[in-house]
Formats: structure tokens, sequence, C-alpha cells
């Protein structure tokens, strides 16, 4: 187990490495027959949509996240917002990406330094213009709800979280989402929107190849485990059990974890507008 690399720009590394073989997410675009892009959505366990969301709507949010961040100096002096441009002379650790595993459970990371970014980075969730305008765009409603058949049925989960990581701070480990969402049905899309444009060694989200099936057997060992235990049918859906790590993660070491599975990892470049659907137990 290797410490946390040094962030090096132009070399796409997680965790415990820089990332050999790693491949591209398929693309697709929302104006596809629905049946094919069904079948997309099964076989791989995503769907990488290219321009659900317009690009204006998308810098808008950025924007106004920003702009409410400037006030911690975490972005570069004399630089528009909206280009999100981290201030070098200031120290990462300053600027905590939430829920990132700093103090475990999506809890508060940093101390106290970091004590205002994280609570104006926690109060943004909660901001018309996240929580409302960018969160339930009517582009990304509408098209979830002709995609799934859930029509007027579609509803918005109010959990979601606006990741923020800033050059070269822990993002989120490995994980699948149903793991956060276990006291409901695997029945739910996750959408992962950038808000921005992210270069491949940008940060943005990577995917295990074919990864849902990895994590339903990892959810089946998990029961298996709390059934061996004695669990409650409680304590068994809480992600944070006793047989589980205590941030509810997989592993913290993307390049043992595929290595285990023999399975890449997918990357990609995202522009604003983009949106990659997922299932509940795509790793
Ligand atoms: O904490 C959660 O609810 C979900 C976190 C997550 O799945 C993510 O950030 O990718
Ligand atoms: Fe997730």
């Amino acid at each position: 187990m290797q410490p946390p690399l040094e962030f090096q720009p132009n070399i796409l590394a997680v965790n415990d490495g820089p990332l050999q073989q790693v491949k591209y997410l398929h693309q697709s675009r929302p104006t596809e027959p629905l049946e094919a892009l069904r079948q997309r959505y099964e076989a791989d366990g995503y769907l990488f949509l290219k321009g659900v969301l317009p690009r204006a709507d998308v810098l808008k949010a950025r924007h106004e996240y920003f702009t409410m961040m400037q006030q911690t100096g975490v972005l570069e002096e004399n630089t528009d917002p909206v280009q999100g441009i981290f201030n070098q002379l200031k120290s990462p650790a300053e600027f905590p990406g939430i829920g990132a595993g700093g103090a475990g459970k999506n809890g508060r990371p940093g101390g106290e330094n970091a004590a205002q970014f994280v609570d104006l980075a926690i109060e943004a969730h909660y901001r018309d213009w996240y929580a409302e305008e960018f969160c339930r765009h009517p582009a990304l409603l509408e098209f979830i709800a002709r995609f799934t058949g859930w029509d007027a049925d579609t509803l918005g989960l109010r959990r979601s979280l606006l990741r923020n990581n800033i050059p070269g701070t822990k993002p989120i480990g490995v994980h699948y989402d149903q793991i956060f969402l276990r006291h409901g049905e695997p029945t739910s899309v996750t959408a992962w929107v950038p808000i921005g444009d992210i270069k491949v060694c940008g940060g943005g989200l990577i995917y295990l190849e074919d990864g849902d099936p990895v994590g339903v057997a990892c959810e089946e060992d998990f029961k298996k485990k709390a059934n061996a235990a004695g669990l409650s049918d409680d304590e068994a859906k809480d992600a944070f059990n006793s047989n589980m790590m205590a941030t509810g993660l997989l592993s913290e070491y993307p390049l043992e974890f595929a290595r285990e599975n023999q399975r890449s990892w997918l990357v990609a470049e995202y522009e604003a507008g983009d949106v990659v659907l997922h299932k509940p137990h795509t790793v």
C-alpha cells in the first residue's frame, strides 16, 4: 500500500499509482434510438451521453459555484471565477474535497484552516442554482423520464453531491452507489454531471470496465457476511456496517482493485453538457 502520489498535472494517476492500460468510455448521443441506448446501459453498466444539457446552463452553475467560493482564496487572483483556476500560492490542504474520506462518512475534512471552504462547499448544495436549477434541470429530468420509461413518476433524489476536488486532493475511493442507498431497491439511476470541461487527467469520474457484475458480487458478499455475523436487517443495510470499510468504500487503491478484478479503468474527456448515467452497482 503506497501513500498518495505527488500530483503531476499531465499524468493520469490514482491513489496507488499512474494508470496504465486505460480504455475510453463508449460515447453515445441522446438522440440515438432509446432501445439502443438502453441496451448499451445494460451491457456496459453506464451510458456516456454527449450534450444532454445546454452548455450555457452548466457554465452558469460553474460561475455561481466559484463566485461563492472565491472569498476563501481558492482561486488565482484576477481570473474569472467561471474558469475555476486554483491559486497555486495556497496549500491544497486548505481546500479538501467534500466527502473524499477526510473524516470518513462524508464528514468535514481538513480541520480549522479548511472550515470556511468546507462550510461554503456544503452550503452550495442548498442554493437554488444547484438544488433546483442544476440538479433538477428539465433537460436531464426529461431524458431520464423517457430513457427509464418512468415518465411523470420520475423523482430526483434529494441526496446529491457537488464534488469539488482541487488539483492533488484526495478523490473518493472505489465504490458503487447502492452502498450509500441501501435502504431502497437497486432501481435508481445515477447521473454524474461534470460542471465544466475536464481533460482526461483532470480528475473526472473513472469507471471499472464491466463493473456492474463486480458490484453485484460485492453486495452479495456483504449480505452473506451480514447473515453469518447475525446482523439485523437494519444493521446490514447500513453502508458503514461492521463488515465494510468506515467510509463505505470498496477500496482506496484503484490500481490494486482493477488488478484483482482483472479489468481496466475507463476514462474520458468530458465537456460541459455531458452526462454519464450509471447503474446502482456499477463500480
Ligand atoms: O455519499 C453518497 O451519498 C454518494 C457518494 C458517491 O457515490 C460519489 O461521490 O460518487
Ligand atoms: Fe458514486
